[in-house]
């Protein structure tokens, strides 16, 4: 593995020879834009709880109205910043290789609103809700209130997949199916605690891809990439696509 905090050259040869690029980000994608990642201290009145604790079908069987405005907490927070360098230069990735699969574990829809397409959500996104008794999607709910399935009264709920819940099924496979084939797969700004998005890497590794992982915190995972670039997606995405341009 070589770590670097510049962008190797026989990474962007790999990118360049690509077929098939495969993207894994995390919540260190959206932390430039001003969203705390999932395991930052959290703030404010959710500084006395771990994101882990609140984001479980059981917190919210406990105490719907605290979990539902920890949601709303974070989609008001979502839908206030804009998306950073790092959204952008994926958006742009995607026109510069044959095929790009992005899958994305953030909620946020920053991805989105800097232009990427296709983006495998796999858990999920925070400006869907969901009825936790009969499964219906409606859109999102701005009350304050834990608000009402308008089909059965059941609960709303953020349409997230929350710890202990299945990935969606389209979602799993289609990663799953990326990351086999797939000649390169980058992980960006997550810690690789969570699976199965953490195993991505592995499957993409496993079936002979270039695995490389961007985060100035380097994970443990790491330590079997190709590649571990010691940077902030923000600067270092950027970069990746200006070389690849040229
Ligand atoms: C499943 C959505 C099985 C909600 C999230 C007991 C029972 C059941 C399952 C389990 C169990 N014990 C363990 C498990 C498995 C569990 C799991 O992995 N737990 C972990 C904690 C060990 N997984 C699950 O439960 C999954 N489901 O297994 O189902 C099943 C099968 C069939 C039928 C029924 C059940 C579901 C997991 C999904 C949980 N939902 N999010 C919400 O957002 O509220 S996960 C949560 O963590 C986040 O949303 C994110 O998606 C995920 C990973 O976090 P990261 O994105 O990596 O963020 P983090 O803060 O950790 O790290 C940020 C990184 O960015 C850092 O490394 C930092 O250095 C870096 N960074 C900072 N700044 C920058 C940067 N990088 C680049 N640039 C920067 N500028």
């Amino acid at each position: 593995m070589t770590m670097t905090s510049d962008i190797p050259e026989q990474l962007i040869t790999a990118l360049r020879d690509a077929r098939h690029v495969c993207v894994l980000t995390g919540a260190g994608v959206s932390a430039e834009s001003g969203v705390p990642t999932f395991r930052d201290a959290q703030e404010g009145l959710w500084a006395n709880y771990r994101a882990e604790d609140l984001a479980t079908p059981e917190a919210f069987m406990a105490d719907p109205a605290l979990i539902w405005r920890w949601y709303r907490w974070r989609r008001d927070l979502a839908d206030e910043v804009e998306p950073n360098p790092g959204h952008y230069a994926l958006a742009q990735l995607a026109d510069l290789v044959p095929r790009l699969t992005l899958v994305t574990q953030n909620v946020d829809n920053l991805h989105q609103r800097a232009g990427s397409r296709d983006i495998i959500e796999f858990h999920g996104n925070i400006f869907v809700d969901r009825c936790f008794a009969d499964g219906t999607e409606h859109t999102a709910d701005d009350s304050l209130d834990v608000p009402l399935c308008p089909d059965c009264g059941g609960p709303l709920r953020p349409g997230v997949v929350w710890f202990g819940e299945a990935i969606p099924e389209h979602a799993l496979n289609s990663s799953w199916a990326a990351a086999i084939d797939c000649d390169v797969f980058l992980s960006i700004g997550t810690s690789s605690l969570v699976y199965p998005a953490a195993g991505l890497a592995d499957v993409a590794r496993q079936n002979g891809a270039t695995v490389a992982e961007i985060n100035p915190n380097p994970t443990m995972n790491a330590a079997g990439f190709d590649f571990a670039i010691a940077g902030n997606s923000g600067v270092v995405l950027p970069e990746l696509v200006e070389s690849l341009s040229l």
